[in-house]
């Protein structure tokens, strides 16, 4: 006879499991049926439950952009947390998924595919697993900012050079755009909120210089994603 409790674990390992094949509304039903509805994140020790995404990350990495999403969008992974320092980066095995050895990684199981680049891996994790709109218009907007974040903001937040020259450039236009909308690509938060709000949120620790009251929408923003639970959770 299986008890309550065990039911329970049991339910929840089915939902592990399953995760992937389910849609989105039977997965909300699944979840408030299970006494522990919040699904934890699993680190590379739990070996007995098997995972189809496997992140490769490391402490400082851009590993923290899928996190977040993969948080947001309640995907379940396995993490691997490589040591940069210990050029866990630089070995053989990493280098057969990502041959310029950086991190983050993404594999899935599921698809067989290995993926580097931050932005690639954001786009595909919510082409296949977070549910965004299939509307092409939009896809093409969420691959804009994700490209942006990674190519023009991220170089003018970490970038001495960069930063003198286009940092407040790019705060005018992004604060101009955030006056009237509090997502970048439809109603609702998306990859794109994910990429260009997490550069966002280096910019009081990398960008010290920069104030940001002067950008009171950015500011907001970028509060918002500080004080993000999700967030606030992959980044402790
Ligand atoms: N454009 C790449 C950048 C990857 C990258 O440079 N990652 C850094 C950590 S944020 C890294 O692996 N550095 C270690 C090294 O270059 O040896 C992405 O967005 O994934």
């Amino acid at each position: 006879m299986v008890g309550n409790k065990d039911r329970n674990v049991l339910l929840e390992l089915v939902i592990q499991e399953t995760a992937c094949q389910l849609d989105v509304d039977n997965w909300n039903n699944l979840l408030t049926n299970c006494t522990r509805p919040r699904l934890a994140l699993r680190k590379e020790n739990d070996v007995n439950i098997k995972m189809t995404l496997h992140l490769y990350g490391g402490g400082r990495s851009r590993a923290v952009m899928p996190k977040w999403y993969m948080a947001e969008k309640q995907i379940d992974y396995h993490l691997i947390n490589l040591d940069m320092r210990g050029r866990q980066h630089k070995q053989p095995d990493y280098l057969k998924i990502n041959p310029f050895g950086k991190l983050p990684s993404l594999v899935d199981d599921s698809t067989g595919i290995s993926l580097f680049e931050s932005g690639a891996i954001l786009l595909y994790l919510a082409e296949h697993y977070g549910r965004e709109s299939a509307n092409p218009k939009d896809r093409a907007l969420i691959v804009q900012w994700i490209a942006f974040a990674n190519a023009t903001l991220s170089p003018a937040i970490f970038v001495q050079a960069v930063h003198e020259r286009d940092f407040d450039g790019i705060m005018d236009v992004l604060n101009k755009f955030y006056e009237d909308k509090n997502y970048l690509v439809g109603e609702s938060w998306t990859a794109a909120d994910c990429a260009v709000c997490a550069y966002l949120a280096y910019v009081p620790i990398f960008a010290k210089g920069a104030d940001l009251n002067r950008w009171p929408q950015v500011k907001r923003q970028t509060e918002e994603t500080l004080n993000n639970a999700h967030y606030k959770a992959i980044m402790s």
